[in-house]
């Protein structure tokens, strides 16, 4: 029998990648979009079906997670076998800025789609994904963080996710519900958001080779993280759900580095040394030598990094290291791909965007560019 997926969030980074996992695998699989002004479904309209197609395997449905008789409806069409609950106002900064609506779509959001699946009487037949994060962390307790670090979350956006999770928790104790929590570790792709720091390192400095843009305005270039492939990160999201019992896990790399690592790792896919002078909110990267020829509208002593305290936030989480032992020993998962390639693979998806753009530029038929990240 075909088994039948709903994805929330398809249109995003990481429901783009499960949506391809899942068809790959024979699934049939639902999507839910928002209705948007402009089109935004530029991450799957590769595996996109005209739904004039007979037996179409992707179907995409109109929805929000703010509104609940919206999924209640779409869950009784769909009867899903496997839920993963992607969709959520996913940018921590834009959290503070934004703090009542991320809560409505973040910890409310889930709560309705958890809801729903109890009230259709769902609940024997349907397992759920929770797209749970690093950030519940937030001011760490200890390191490596494990799933039984305690959380203490430092943004609107963690504080959603903390009540997202425990809701979770909660339907799987008290009802019987297959719910599970993936506490999953930063991950990043070319798909990656613009406004998430590598996608805006590796596209400025991509813009900055070109000619496109002059400088990266960054804020804490200290932050450490572990980054993983979001291609790594969602073959886990399906294998969490295939097991006898639901549980939660950690999905992260075991590795740490730096913001400024991946400026440094960046710039050198791109041919360039940087180097860091100053300090504070007067620290700059500057470009001490040009290698190749990736990057012809740079030269030596260009300045092509500056810090921004726009781009501070009000509680910042200043490191995150995962432990994900737990996954490896019972899921057999580990990431196939390391940071410093996936760095590599950005920038030269970047590049490419940017040396398509330049050539127009030249022709008189460039498009403004948005740096604001
Ligand atoms: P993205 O920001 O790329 O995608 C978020 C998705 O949610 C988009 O499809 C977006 O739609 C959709 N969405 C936003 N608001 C709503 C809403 N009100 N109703 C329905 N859908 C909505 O995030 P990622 O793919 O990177 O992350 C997926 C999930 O995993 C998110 O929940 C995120 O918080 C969580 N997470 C991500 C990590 C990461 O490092 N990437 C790490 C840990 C957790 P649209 O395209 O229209 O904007
Ligand atoms: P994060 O990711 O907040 O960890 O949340 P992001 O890439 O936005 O920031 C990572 C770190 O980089 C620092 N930083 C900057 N960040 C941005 N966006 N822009 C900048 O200019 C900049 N300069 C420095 C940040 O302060 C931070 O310390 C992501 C999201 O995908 C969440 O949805 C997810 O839950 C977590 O990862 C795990």
């Amino acid at each position: 029998m075909t088994k039948r997926a709903l994805i929330t969030g398809v249109t995003g980074q990481d429901g783009s990648y499960l949506a391809e996992l899942l068809l790959e695998k024979g699934y049939e699989v639902h999507g839910i979009k928002r209705r948007a002004s402009l089109f935004n479904t530029d991450r799957v309209d590769h595996i996109y079906e005209d739904p004039q197609t007979d037996n179409a395997r992707f179907v995409l449905h109109y929805g929000d997670l703010g509104d609940a008789s919206n999924l209640t409806r779409i869950l009784a069409d769909v009867a899903p076998d496997e839920v993963y609950n992607l969709g959520a106002q996913s940018h921590v900064a834009v959290s503070f800025e934004a703090p009542e609506y991320t809560a409505d779509v973040d910890a409310l959001g889930t709560l309705r789609l958890l809801e729903a699946i109890r009230f259709l009487k769902l609940h024997d037949k349907t397992r759920f994904y929770q797209a749970s994060t690093s950030e519940l962390y937030g001011l760490v307790q200890e390191t490596p963080q494990t799933e039984t670090t305690p959380f203490h979350p430092r943004s609107p956006y963690a504080v959603a996710k903390l009540y997202a999770f425990w809701t979770c928790v909660n339907h799987r104790e008290a009802y019987g519900m297959y719910a599970c929590n993936g506490i999953l570790f930063n991950h990043e792709s070319p798909r990656r958001g613009e406004t998430f720091v590598t996608r805006k390192i590796t596209r400025g400095l991509a813009h900055i080779a070109m000619g496109l843009e002059d400088c990266l305005y960054m804020g804490n270039i200290d932050a450490l993280r572990d980054w993983g492939h979001a291609k790594d990160y969602v073959r886990m999201q399906w294998m969490m759900l295939q097991q006898d019992r639901p549980d939660d896990y950690v999905i992260a790399t075991g590795k740490q580095h730096s913001v400024r690592d991946f400026i440094i790792w960046s710039a050198a896919e791109l041919g360039m040394t940087l180097e860091f002078s100053g300090s504070g909110v007067d620290e700059i990267a500057t470009v001490a030598h040009v290698n190749g020829n990736l990057a012809p509208a740079v030269k030596p002593g260009d300045v092509v990094m500056r810090i921004d305290p726009r781009y501070f936030r009000p509680a910042e989480v200043e490191t995150l290291l995962g432990d994900p032992t737990k996954a490896k020993k019972e899921l057999g998962w580990t990431p196939e791909i390391t940071a410093q390639e996936m760095c590599a693979e950005m920038v030269a998806t970047d590049l490419q965007a940017a040396q398509r753009q330049a050539l127009l530029k030249e022709h008189g038929m460039s498009q403004p560019i948005s740096i604001e990240a």
